[in-house]
């Protein structure tokens, strides 16, 4: 029967290629041709037809309808082209899709499930759903696209596993930009009592990222609460998994994974300058998986030393180790000494770690740090043992039977871990003393006030030399207050021209008052301005970190939507460039307060050159720059096109001719 298969038709729209008609949904026995395409609700995404650069093959994909750069976020038939424009979805009565060629089944789906006029829709989270005609539930799908992902996960989508349907979910690359077909990697879980976050490559461990500790994945101190993204993590008898969700409104992100060595990359689309950007990665580095051996760690930060021994271990064989063959890993100085009935063994406390493979694991969450260590001292396989959830005091253990494998070490944030190490020697006293430095130079350098910390994956790729930003990886905030719009709309009596106080290249800055009286000064960073999320997130980050008395401090900010605000202290005084610039204003400022100015001003500088843990350009300083506060006081604000340089380096190209 040659019924028009849409229930609605909504317009004839020009698309890529043709003509195309739009549909909101399939019913039974229904299609879609090559010429038509499903479009959600709100019309964030479409499927349809779509083929790739000048090839005739065509594939059935779901992608983002108003974004101008094709954005390919799902295919049916990745792995089986159709050969022209003769393709038809149909979805027939026992709620299975079938897409064809002519009569050819190019794919199909499989439901287990009883169908009754089942409909097909697409919803605007970019899942395609089958369900039941009239179902009281919407969430109770037949078939659902988010169950079986391709290289992308969309907010909400889950990554893990359905433990009691036995399905994967799991992202695996397109093989290049003109084939979708699965590539050999592939992103999701290992399952285990602890399960790993992993890349695999075939069925071999590529990258593990670590298992959920309660606040992130353990290679990834950061993810939790980055800017823009919080992730929700689920354990149970019947699902494993993880999504994201983003906490401001309205933002387009999405995850992919690539066969390139930024394996997993997240991009957030900027509205204003039309672009996907990267917002943070995951890379193949050097540290792989087990490169360092057992009871080896793997160190992101030191290029020449890779891998280096836990304290109180020694490279097994010295020869390979020193030729940076580190596989065979370390071995114990002193042996443990355990038996069923006795042992003077003792627990090491290591801290700032990755944990390892978690493969050979035991988790019991009801129990203290303490009885885990008298669990895993009583079993002489057990290696470690640590808090299975590290939020708040640190709750449950996790237990390591067998060598310690993958280990990695970060300059600041990650793990304890409580190695098994022989109680009768020196290395006891070593490890603690160790612990005790890290901590002091942690305290010592850092100051316990971190507001933002980040972690960094260096691009390991070409682009590292001549490329303008400094890329990072996932930020976390997890001090930093983000305000509600209307909290701010308030405070400033929504934006009110009396209480515009400045403007700056970005946008306007006005002053406000918080319900509990303090004052604030408010970027609002214009829309149309370049800042875009990015680059506020630059300076959110730069600022948050930055403690020195002469640097204006950020109290928070606030992304809704198209506004980008940031929030600082008030200075009472406004900007120096009101006094220097005006006669009468001027004279209110002598020689000696002038002095004490441009001493500020160069304490600051030197702040951000020296003494702050990343070497920071300001590149925008000038008088209006400078704000005073009631003492006078010099505070260097503005940090939105600065830019920040590893610790150690001097030098630095950029493209752009930028700021004053
Ligand atoms: C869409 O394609 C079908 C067959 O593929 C054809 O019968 C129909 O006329 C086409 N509709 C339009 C509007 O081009
Ligand atoms: C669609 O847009 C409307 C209005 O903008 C909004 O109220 C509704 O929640 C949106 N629906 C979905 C599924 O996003
Ligand atoms: C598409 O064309 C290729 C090569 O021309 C052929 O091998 C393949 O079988 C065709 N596919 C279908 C579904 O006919
Ligand atoms: C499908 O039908 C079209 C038009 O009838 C034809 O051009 C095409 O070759 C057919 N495809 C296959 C794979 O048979
Ligand atoms: C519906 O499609 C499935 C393929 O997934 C097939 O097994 C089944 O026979 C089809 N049912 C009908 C009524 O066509
Ligand atoms: C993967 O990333 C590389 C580098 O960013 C890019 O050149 C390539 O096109 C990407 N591949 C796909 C399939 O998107
Ligand atoms: C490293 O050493 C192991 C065994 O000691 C050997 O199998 C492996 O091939 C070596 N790797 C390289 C890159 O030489
Ligand atoms: C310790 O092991 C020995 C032999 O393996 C066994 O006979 C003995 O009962 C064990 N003792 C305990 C306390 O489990
Ligand atoms: C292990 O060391 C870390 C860092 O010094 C410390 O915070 C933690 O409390 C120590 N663990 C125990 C059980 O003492
Ligand atoms: C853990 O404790 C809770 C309540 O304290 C209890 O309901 C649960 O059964 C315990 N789980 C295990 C594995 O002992
Ligand atoms: C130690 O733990 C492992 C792993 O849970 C278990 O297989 C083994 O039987 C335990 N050994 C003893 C002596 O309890
Ligand atoms: C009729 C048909 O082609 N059925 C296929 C549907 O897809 C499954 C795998 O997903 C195949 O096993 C069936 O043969």
């Amino acid at each position: 029967m040659d019924i028009l298969s849409s229930t609605l038709m909504l317009a004839y729209i020009l698309s890529s290629s043709s003509l195309a008609i739009e549909i909101d949904s399939i019913a039974e026995s229904q299609y879609l041709t090559d010429n038509m395409t499903l479009v959600s609700q709100n019309e964030t995404f479409v499927l349809g037809f779509f083929s790739l650069g000048d090839s005739p093959k065509r594939y059935l994909g779901i992608w983002y309808k108003k974004i101008p750069v094709q954005t390919v976020v799902w295919v049916a038939n990745r792995d089986k082209a159709i050969n022209g424009t003769s393709g038809k979805l149909i979805l027939n009565s026992t709620g299975n899709l079938v897409l064809k060629e002519n009569e050819t089944i190019i794919w199909n789906t499989t439901i287990q499930k009883q169908a009754r006029n089942p409909v097909l829709e697409l919803l605007d989270s970019g899942n395609l759903v089958v369900r039941n005609g009239g179902d009281p539930n919407p969430e109770d799908y037949l078939w659902q696209s988010f169950d079986h992902p391709c290289d992308t996960q969309l907010q909400g989508m889950k990554i893990g596993r359905d433990l009691k349907n036995g399905l994967e979910w799991r992202l695996t690359p397109w093989k290049s930009l003109d084939d979708p077909s699965a590539g050999d990697f592939s992103y999701g879980f290992l399952l285990s009592d602890y399960p790993d976050l992993s890349v695999m490559k075939g069925t071999k461990k590529q990258l593990l990222i670590g298992p959920w500790n309660g606040i992130y994945f353990s290679s990834i101190p950061g993810t939790t609460l980055d800017l823009l993204h919080e992730i929700d993590y689920v354990a149970n008898e019947d699902e494993i998994f993880f999504t994201f969700r983003p906490n401001i409104e309205a933002v387009l992100t999405r995850l992919v994974i690539n066969q390139s060595s930024r394996i997993v990359v997240h991009y957030v689309w900027e509205d204003t300058l039309q672009i996907w950007k990267q917002f943070g990665f995951i890379s193949l580095d050097v540290c792989t998986y087990g490169v360092c051996g057992p009871y080896g760690y793997c160190s992101v930060a030191d290029t020449n030393n890779v891998c280096q021994c836990l304290e109180g271990f020694t490279p097994k064989s010295p020869q390979s180790w020193s030729s940076s063959n580190w596989t065979q890993g370390c071995v114990r100085n002193e042996p443990l000494s355990c038996n069923n009935v006795t042992t003077t063994d003792r627990f090491v406390n290591y801290t700032g770690l990755k944990v390892p493979d978690t493969q050979y694991t035991k988790v019991d969450k009801n129990i203290s740090l303490d009885e885990c260590k008298h669990l895993c001292l009583k079993n002489c396989s057990c290696m470690a043992y640590t808090n299975s959830n590290i939020s708040g005091n640190g709750s449950g253990c996790v237990m390591w039977f067998g060598d310690l494998i993958d280990l990695k070490k970060f300059q600041e944030n990650g793990q304890n871990l409580y190695i098994r190490m022989s109680g009768s020697n020196s290395v006891l006293q070593h490890g603690h003393k160790m612990q005790v430095i890290i901590a002091a130079t942690i305290a010592a350098t850092f100051g316990m006030l971190l507001l933002c910390l980040i972690y960094r994956v260096r691009s390991n790729t070409d682009e590292k030399s001549n490329s303008e930003e400094y890329v990072e990886g996932y930020v976390t905030d997890s001090d930093l207050p983000l305000f509600d719009l209307l909290t701010i709309t308030t405070a400033t009596d929504n934006f009110s021209l009396c209480n515009k106080i400045g403007q700056g290249g970005f946008g306007p800055v006005y002053r406000g008052k918080l319900p509990g009286g303090q004052e604030i000064a408010v970027k609002r960073l214009s829309h149309g301005s370049d800042q875009g999320i990015t680059e506020c997130i630059t300076e959110v980050r730069l600022i948050a970190k930055l403690q020195q008395r002469n640097l204006v401090k950020l109290l928070g900010c606030c992304i809704q939507g198209q506004e980008k605000l940031l929030v600082y202290e008030y200075m009472v005084n406004g900007s120096l460039d009101n006094f220097i610039f005006d006669r009468t204003k001027g004279e209110l400022l002598g020689w000696s307060q002038r002095f004490l100015i441009i001493y500020g001003v160069a304490r600051g500088l030197s702040y951000l050159h020296h003494d702050s843990r990343l070497r920071i350009i300001h590149r925008d300083l000038k008088a209006s720059n400078i704000l005073l506060d009631e003492n006078l006081n010099p505070k260097i604000s503005d940090f939105g096109i600065a830019k920040a340089f590893g610790g150690d380096q001097t030098h630095g190209n950029t493209r752009r001719v930028i700021g004053t």
